[in-house]
């Protein structure tokens, strides 16, 4: 080889990039920082959704169109950093879904997991793969990929939940597929409360083997998750950062309930003033019970019962509680646990 050439200008580097285009080619070097940044650089904004001004959203939707003409009626949270993307993180998608006395939600079946978090109402159901489970305010429901599940409201009240769905992480891979039910809903072949009787109890069938990574359990009932939060707190044990906070878990495992989606519920005393916190998981929050403020990236969000805020990968916030509060939340941890990517950062560090 000859020596190496003189450097050329930066028009000649142009040029070069411009053949390079053709052959469908491109110089690292040009976006070598923006490709392995120091820290997670983000389009996801801190928002909260105020369920007092969606609401009347939500009611006219209802009247706009039926649950068996819009399959779901769901208003989607936007995150306001990715308008039109529908989703609230960079993983995850979020949505209010009403469904009102008397409607159906059709059966299907998607390679997507789905979460339901139980905002308003009662008595809805959800069927999950031949088994019924009846829908409470703070319930925590799963419909795990690939499992039939059909929605019905045998209420007099309209109910809402917020759904939960890993829809952009599916999509990355390219790994979606849908289908359809022939009838409106799957056939039920076990009786209600099987289920969480079979495999919720802090017991297992002896010679169960789990089909695949999600939870047999498919309904979390608030009155127990409510009742293990009013019994730990007597130990007075507060995390700085979180209060009291639990994560749900696959009794066959201990693992999330499923593989792409955390979900935890924690308590706040009133008066509660958090530390700084910050870990990769983007998390969305639900508010169920009290009221307070949370303090995202330096802008102070006020929270009530219903509400959905989020905090976006790395970014720290604190939480504050005026009332005794009770916050769902959930995440993509449990993957970028298993790849070996979870970060977090306490305090001031
Ligand atoms: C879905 O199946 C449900 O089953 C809700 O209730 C929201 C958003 C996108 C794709 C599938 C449901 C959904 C969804």
């Amino acid at each position: 080889m000859s020596a190496p050439p003189a450097k050329e200008g930066a028009g000649s580097r142009e040029a070069f990039y411009t053949r390079l285009e053709e052959e469908n080619l491109s110089p690292l070097w040009e976006v070598l920082h923006a490709l392995v940044p120091e820290r997670p650089q983000t389009r996801c904004r801190p928002a909260l959704w105020s369920y007092e001004r969606a609401r009347p959203f939500i009611e006219e939707s209802g009247r706009l169109i039926t649950a068996e003409e819009a399959v779901r009626r769901v208003l989607i949270l936007e995150n306001p950093g990715m308008k039109g993307e529908h989703r609230i993180t960079t993983t995850l998608y979020a949505g209010w879904q009403l469904i009102l006395p008397g409607e159906i939600a059709p059966a299907h079946r998607h390679t997507q997991s789905a979460l339901r978090f139980i905002v308003e109402g009662e008595g809805a159901y959800t069927a999950v793969d031949g088994e019924r489970t009846i829908m409470h305010e703070g319930d925590f429901v799963i419909t795990p990929s690939w499992t039939w599940h059909d929605h019905g409201n045998e209420s007099d009240r309209p109910v809402v939940w917020l759904d939960g769905l890993d829809i952009p992480i599916v999509k990355a891979f390219e790994a979606t597929f849908a289908e359809n039910y022939p009838d409106s809903t799957h056939p039920l072949t076990r009786p209600q409360g099987d289920a969480l009787a079979r495999f919720g109890s802090g017991l297992l069938p002896v010679d169960y083997e789990s089909s695949g990574p999600a939870s047999p359990v498919f309904n979390y009932p608030y009155a127990r998750t409510r009742e293990a939060l009013e019994t730990m707190r007597r130990q007075e044990e507060w995390d700085p950062c979180h209060g009291l906070k639990l994560r749900y878990v696959n009794p066959v495992n201990g693992a999330s309930a499923m593989p792409t989606i955390g979900t935890f519920m924690q308590l706040l005393p009133k008066g509660f003033q958090g530390l700084p916190y910050r870990s990769t998981d983007a998390t969305v929050f639900s508010v169920v019970e009290g009221g307070g403020r949370a303090e995202i990236g330096g802008t102070v969000f006020r929270y009530s019962p219903r509400d959905v805020f989020v905090v976006p990968s790395w970014m720290p916030y604190r939480l504050m509680a005026d009332e005794e509060s009770v916050l769902f939340s959930f995440s993509d941890r449990p993957i970028q646990q298993m790849l070996g990517l979870w970060r977090e950062m306490r305090g001031n560090e």
